[in-house]
């Protein structure tokens, strides 16, 4: 199938996603500066870092960027208008070996929603402090924001140097460094700067590129995953989302999934880093141009995945870490639940205990009010409902969580096996915990593991006896505790149906798989049923299970009782008998004598014509030859 080129025009920028038609050209005084590329239609081997700005309003944020890049990021009218970011800004840079994406944030308190969208994507951060205003409110949330959100690594520009004297300079050094002292930017480079008279932006430069090398690259073999930032249309091509690739890539032609939305759409083309590409990895600022869908379909927060790989949730079980300066977070409390893009009102239960006390941390289950799509170890940010203040954060251990019960006793050891156990642990965990099995989707969904890696693990405790393959296309496991449980379950089934059949040789295969119930998987029974019979514990003959050995033996009772029915039946011939004529003239009760019929109707000595009329089988025979010669004649 052919797709329509998907080009760089003069006339469409995905990624800075300006929307037709007010879209600017590409080669124009934003794109004049060094990011200018000419469009490429190859993946690129160029290491791809995110950056991210971080600081107080007004302190110089994105005009630092565009003194770095020569893009400024503000897109909006409103912002250009006010001269503040209200929402996310983007900028591209081309280093040596590196390519840098800015995620420009904005630094007023009533958009941090919209830095917090932007700042779960990023590499690195750039620390903003503006000279003479030094450290304020939202240098303090936008850092908070980052070490929960697990940033690793960053830089610290002092803004505005120009406004200052090198006193007040030198000072403000010593409150940066105090301030991230013991964190992830204790050491990072505080380089001060000036956008305005260009001092300080070559170090900044410099200091940026030797962070990004030492940034080890991100791992594009997961499955694919991009929280989207935005969706536009472009004239021409139809809807574009962009946003952040945090894992695997996804090239043009394949397919993915939106989700929450669930539907599967086809990738036309790709653009990264202001040109097209046949391919976007983990790490790479996107836009990706999709067929059948509307741009109004789609909203900041959802993603687009691999098919069929990740899931939508509201339920997760997270390990939520509280501030120091916060109030005590009690259970059933409500707050603003942010990942990735996406954010939601949570309502948070706790597993131990009341309340979270400030600078704890503590094992939580959020129900989350919208579905997102989340993965293990995905970092989250909370807010306090009202007023909207940052709280804390975590990262999700079970982004599929089951709604808290006070009977499940194993989940706070379960929690702890998936927080800190290794992949044999947290699958044996995982397969003990679902009676009916773990299939290949959920485990994926539920760990991002590869599929490989998903049969390797199995394989592993396969060969430590702890799960079962019941199936392994589709891949289906059993914890060997619930194996063995189904397996004593079909014994004691097969044993029971003999007590009270005596005269039955065995229970249906359908019967004795219905009576195991909703909570065994076909799957499972069939495997179950193989390794008993394997085991010499059960026979099955056509579709009779059966004890070895429980042939039926009648008393010489029965077997008088047995013979007469067949003699009345063989007599009557073709003028039957009603069952109840026959049973009347036994010496035996009607339940052992109505066992004794089926056993003559399973020998096939006697034929059931309709419920009501039972026929000899000679008798039968004879009207056959009969009807036989009367053809003939
Ligand atoms: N003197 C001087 N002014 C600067 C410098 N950098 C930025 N400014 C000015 O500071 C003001 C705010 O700059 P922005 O870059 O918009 O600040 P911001 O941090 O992006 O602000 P928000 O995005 O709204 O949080 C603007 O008027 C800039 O011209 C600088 O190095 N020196
Ligand atoms: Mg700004």
């Amino acid at each position: 199938m052919a797709y329509p080129p998907f080009r760089l025009t003069a006339s469409a920028c995905f990624v800075c996603g300006e929307p037709d038609p007010a879209m600017k050209p590409v080669v124009s005084q934003r794109h004049s500066g060094r990011n200018s590329f000419p469009p490429v239609l190859m993946s690129s081997p160029l290491k791809s870092v995110i950056v991210g700005t971080a600081g107080h309003i007004d302190h110089g944020k994105s005009t630092l960027i565009e003194a770095l890049t020569g893009t400024h990021p503000d897109r909006l009218e409103e912002e250009k208008r006010r001269g503040i970011t209200i929402d996310l800004g983007f900028a591209f840079l081309e280093e040596g070996s590196v390519r840098f994406g800015f995620v420009d944030v904005p630094g007023h308190e009533r958009f941090v929603k919209n830095m917090l969208a932007g700042a779960s994507g990023i590499d690195l951060v750039l620390l903003v402090i503006a000279a003479d205003e030094a450290i304020r409110p939202q240098t303090r949330e936008h850092f908070e924001i980052c070490r929960l959100l697990g940033v690793q690594r960053g830089v610290i520009a002092l803004t505005k140097s120009d406004l200052v004297d090198a006193d007040t300079l030198g000072l403000l050094r010593l409150e940066a460094e105090e301030f991230v002292k013991g964190s992830f930017l204790a050491g990072a480079p505080i380089l001060p700067v000036s956008a305005k008279i260009g001092t300080g932006i070559t170090e900044l430069q410099a200091a940026l590129m030797q962070a990004a090398r030492e940034l080890s690259s991100r791992d594009t073999a997961r499955y694919f995953r991009l929280p989207i930032d935005r969706s536009f249309p472009v004239k021409g091509f139809g809807t574009v989302v962009t946003g952040t690739a945090i894992s695997g890539q996804v090239a043009a032609g394949e397919d993915v999934e939106l989700l929450p939305a669930h539907k599967v759409l086809r990738v036309r083309g790709l653009h990264s880093g202001g040109k097209t590409v046949e391919r976007v990895e983990a790490g790479q600022r996107s836009a990706v141009n999709l067929s059948g869908i509307e741009h109004t379909a789609i909203q900041r927060g959802m993603v687009v995945a691999s098919p069929g790989r990740f899931r939508a949730t509201r339920r997760v079980d997270v390990r939520l870490e509280l501030l120091p300066s916060v109030p005590t977070l009690k259970h059933h409390a409500k707050v603003h639940f942010h990942a990735g893009t996406a954010e939601t009102v949570a309502e948070v239960y706790l597993y131990d205990g009341a309340s979270i006390l400030p600078g704890a941390s503590a094992l939580a289950h959020f129900k989350l009010q919208d579905e997102i799509v989340l993965g293990r170890d995905d970092r989250f940010i909370v807010r306090q409902f009202s007023p909207v203040v940052t709280i804390g954060g975590g990262a999700i251990l079970d982004p599929l969580a089951r709604r808290p019960a006070r009977k499940d006793t194993g989940r706070i050891a379960y929690l702890a096996t998936l927080e800190k156990g290794t992949r044999e642990e947290i699958l044996a965990a995982l397969a003990e915990r679902n009676i009916l099995g773990v299939s290949l989707q959920e485990i994926v969904a539920r760990t991002e593991w590869l599929e490989s890696e998903v049969r390797a693990t199995a394989e592993n405790l396969v060969k430590t006896k702890q799960v079962r393959i019941v199936a392994s296309e589709p891949l289906l496991v059993l914890s060997e505790k619930v194996f063995a449980d189904i397996c004593e379950k079909l014994l004691a089934r097969v044993e029971r149906f003999h007590n009270e059949n005596p005269l039955l040789p065995g229970i249906a295969r359908e019967d004795l798989r219905a009576g195991l119930g909703k909570r065994v998987r076909a799957e499972s029974f069939r495997t179950a049923l193989e390794a008993v019979v394997q085991e010499k514990k059960l026979v099955v003959q056509a579709e009779l299970v059966r004890k070895p050995g429980a042939e039926i033996t009648l008393t010489p009772e029965e077997e008088r009782a047995k013979q007469q029915i067949g003699e009345a039946f063989a007599k009557a011939g073709l003028a039957a008998p009603s069952v109840k004529e026959v049973f009347a003239e036994l010496a035996i009760e009607n339940a052992r004598a109505e066992r004794l019929l089926q056993i003559l109707l399973r020998e096939k000595v006697l034929v059931r014509i309709s419920p009501e009329l039972i026929f000899h089988a000679a008798a039968l025979d004879r009207l056959a030859a009969l009807l036989g010669d009367y053809k003939k004649a």
